[in-house]
């Protein structure tokens, strides 16, 4: 098994789920290169399992064929002539299949290489379920609902004190680079690629949006590196994409200027992006983080982000490629004295008056809230706003806020309902509808960060591997059921029974809202450990210049928001959810200390008041902890010894921490408030 992957334990790829398969005839028959990735996955699997059991269950035979060839293979005219009548009246595109089975025959057939690899995957997932229909006879089609699925890793080349880190990387060190190189063997990468391609992902950027010294020279001396992480991914269907500093005319050129205007900025850029694509010609583009955090950008130059963004776009143009500008644009200096600032309103403020005014390859990626990746806040008003723009969505699968795996938070329910979030509130698009076109603007599809690193299992805790699995089929269909897409990583990835992975599935189902419950409350976010954001520390933002605050004191608590006594943010909304978030009896409750500063003893539509609110979420986020640890104590002598081993002692720290975060919170909110808890519990005073 082991071979299967270079030196890492078990995911959903590994053999052992995957004899169904094993045990038909497979064969592959297209010209196109994908075709030799999936034969090389089929050899690849036969070897790691051994020989397979020759008795057939259900399908005998297993055909992946592009279209056009479906007609000179042996299948037969009917099952043929099934193939043909399963293709959906707008097509199969470039990434769509088909599976049609008919008794012991099974054919899955697509457009395009991208398509017969993602087929290909399908197969390995719903192993068990195809098999189970034996006999019967079966068609599916399946088609992506956004064009681009794209991850991004936040990986170093070189950063001090530790080369070769990932920023907000909670798996070890980057596989990409060490020593402030790209690493000589990129065997661990084209397994990385093995993953993402397995889930749907095709797009990736190799490296942190933000840029530093060594890697900005990724554009320049380690081209031909970037290009043999580019030749890897390709073998995938993946696009690579770069992330560059918007100063890399002044950094790698020499130019005393970026000034988005300056013609010779311009030139220095077509002929950047000229020798990138001469050593890489089909790179998708660039990731931008400008003029945030310290960041380079246009305003050093009065200039603006549409400017900045066509700068890049117009380079990229000739070669078809495209630039993500992120939209992660505040001030992180601000006066935390001066209330009538508010952080969440920026990207809204500065990107909403220059809608229009960008060139089709740009894509503006909107993190999914205002803030920064909480377990709770609004979704992002601008999202919905951008009418003439290409919008990503951006997600955040490396846990920096919901406990760094090493606390269980599945996070799939968070983006299922990001991607259900009624942009209007009255039937308008969802999230889902922009990044997938169908709400019939431009669209650039999802993003979010990555979440692995070099440790055995990927992700440092085991069961985080199910947020980077879901991301992907969250990406690929936006309405699939978040409780689905975790059942479906368990089947694949575990060789237990049926009961042990409905066990883990229930624990791990609920456990964003667990976190929800013993961290920061009602929506009112951060609390967390300044810089590492691990762990509870109240006032930790409280009166520092980055925006997040909670404004406690000993009246109420929770950051005004609205129009009438606030920072105005709601009116960023669309009636009718502008007026919803505004009046504290329509906002939902677990969004109040979000949009309202309130007093303690205001009653929830919950009918508790907002302090033994936060009172009672604490002790049963905790209870919902110890409960965690009982269930999974139950039923872990069921798996692998590494993965007893990881789980148990990650669930140790989230039991720790929890408690913890109940103690620090509860005891600052009965500190500030005097109010003792109605239940009578302990407080620490
Ligand atoms: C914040 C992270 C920081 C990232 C930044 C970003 O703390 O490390 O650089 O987001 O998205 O969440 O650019």
């Amino acid at each position: 098994v082991r071979s299967f992957f270079a030196g890492t334990d078990p995911c959903w790829l590994t053999p052992a789920t995957k004899q169904p398969v094993l045990r038909a005839e497979v064969s592959v028959d297209s010209a196109d290169p994908l075709a030799d990735t999936v034969r090389a996955e089929l050899d690849l699997l036969r070897q790691a399992a051994g020989a397979a059991d020759a008795a057939p269950d259900g399908v005998r035979e297993i055909l992946l064929c592009t279209l056009d060839r479906l007609g000179r293979t042996p299948v037969g005219r009917d099952l043929a002539d099934a193939v043909h009548a399963a293709v959906p009246r707008a097509g199969l595109g470039a990434e769509g299949f088909v599976v049609v089975r008919r008794g012991e025959r099974l054919v899955i057939a697509a457009g395009a290489g991208r398509g017969l690899l993602y087929g290909w995957y399908h197969l390995l997932r719903q192993a068990a379920p195809l098999a189970a229909t034996t006999g019967a006879d079966h068609t599916e089609a399946h088609r992506p609902a956004c064009a681009v699925r794209m991850v991004n890793q936040w990986d170093n080349m070189a950063v001090h004190p530790v080369m070769g880190s990932v920023e907000r990387g909670y798996a070890g060190r980057s596989f990409f680079y060490r020593d402030g190189r790209v690493v000589a063997d990129l065997s661990r990468v084209r397994d990385y690629a093995r993953l993402l391609a397995s889930v749907g992902i095709n797009a990736l950027s190799v490296n942190n949006v933000n840029v530093h010294a060594t890697e900005t020279r990724l554009l320049t001396d380690h081209l031909p590196d970037l290009a043999r992480i580019a030749d890897v991914l390709r073998e995938h269907g993946i696009t690579t994409y770069l992330s560059v500093s918007y100063a890399a005319p002044i950094e790698l050129g020499g130019l005393d200027t970026a000034d988005p205007r300056e013609q010779r900025v311009a030139r220095w850029w077509a002929e950047a992006v000229e020798r990138v694509y001469s050593a890489i010609p089909d790179l998708g583009g660039f990731v931008v983080k400008a003029d945030s955090e310290n960041r380079p950008g246009p305003f050093t130059y009065g200039a603006d982000h549409a400017d900045g963004a066509n700068l890049l776009a117009r380079a990229l143009r000739p070669h078809g490629g495209t630039v993500y500008w992120r939209c992660f644009v505040y001030d992180c200096h601000q006066d935390w004295r001066d209330r009538s600032t508010d952080r969440a309103r920026a990207a809204y403020d500065h990107f909403v008056p220059l809608d229009g005014r960008f060139d089709d390859n740009v894509v503006l990626q909107v993190k999914y809230g205002p803030l920064d990746f909480q377990v709770r806040e609004a979704v992002s008003p601008l999202i919905g706003a951008l009418r003439h723009t290409r919008v990503a969505l951006e997600l955040q699968i490396t846990q920096e806020y919901t406990g760094q795996q090493r606390h269980i938070c599945y996070l799939g329910p968070l983006w299922t309902e990001i991607l259900g979030f009624d942009t209007t509130g009255a039937g308008g698009p969802t999230i889902g509808d922009i990044a997938s076109g169908r709400a019939g603007r431009p669209t650039g599809g999802v993003v979010a960060v990555s979440n692995v690193g070099d440790d055995a299992n990927w992700t440092g805790h085991k069961l985080a591997q199910a947020n980077l699995f879901a991301y992907g089929r969250l990406a690929w269909d936006p309405l699939a059921s978040p409780d689905e897409v975790l059942a479906e990583w368990a089947r694949a990835t575990f060789a237990v029974d049926a009961a042990t992975l409905a066990e883990l599935t229930a624990l791990m189902s609920g456990s964003l809202r667990t976190y929800e419950k013993y961290t920061a409350p009602l929506g009112v976010g951060f609390m967390v450990t300044p810089h590492t954001h691990y762990g509870p520390s109240v006032n930790g933002y409280e009166y520092s210049p980055w925006g997040t605050y909670h404004f406690a004191d000993r009246d109420g608590v929770g950051v005004d928001r609205t129009v009438a006594s606030g920072s105005g943010y709601t009116a960023q909304y669309p009636e009718p959810l502008a007026s919803r978030y505004e009046d504290p009896a329509s906002c939902p409750d677990e969004l109040l200390l979000f949009f309202h500063h309130v007093p303690y003893s205001h009653v929830l539509r919950s009918g508790r008041t907002v302090i033994q609110h936060i009172y009672d979420t604490h002790f049963d986020g905790c209870d919902e902890v110890e409960d965690l640890v009982r269930r999974w104590s139950a039923i872990a002598d069921r798996f692998d010894a590494a993965t007893r081993r990881n789980v148990d002692e990650r669930l140790a720290e989230q039991l720790r921490c929890a408690r913890e975060w109940r103690d620090q919170v509860n005891t600052y909110f009965f500190r500030m408030s005097g109010v003792p808890d109605a239940e009578g519990r302990t407080i620490h005073r």
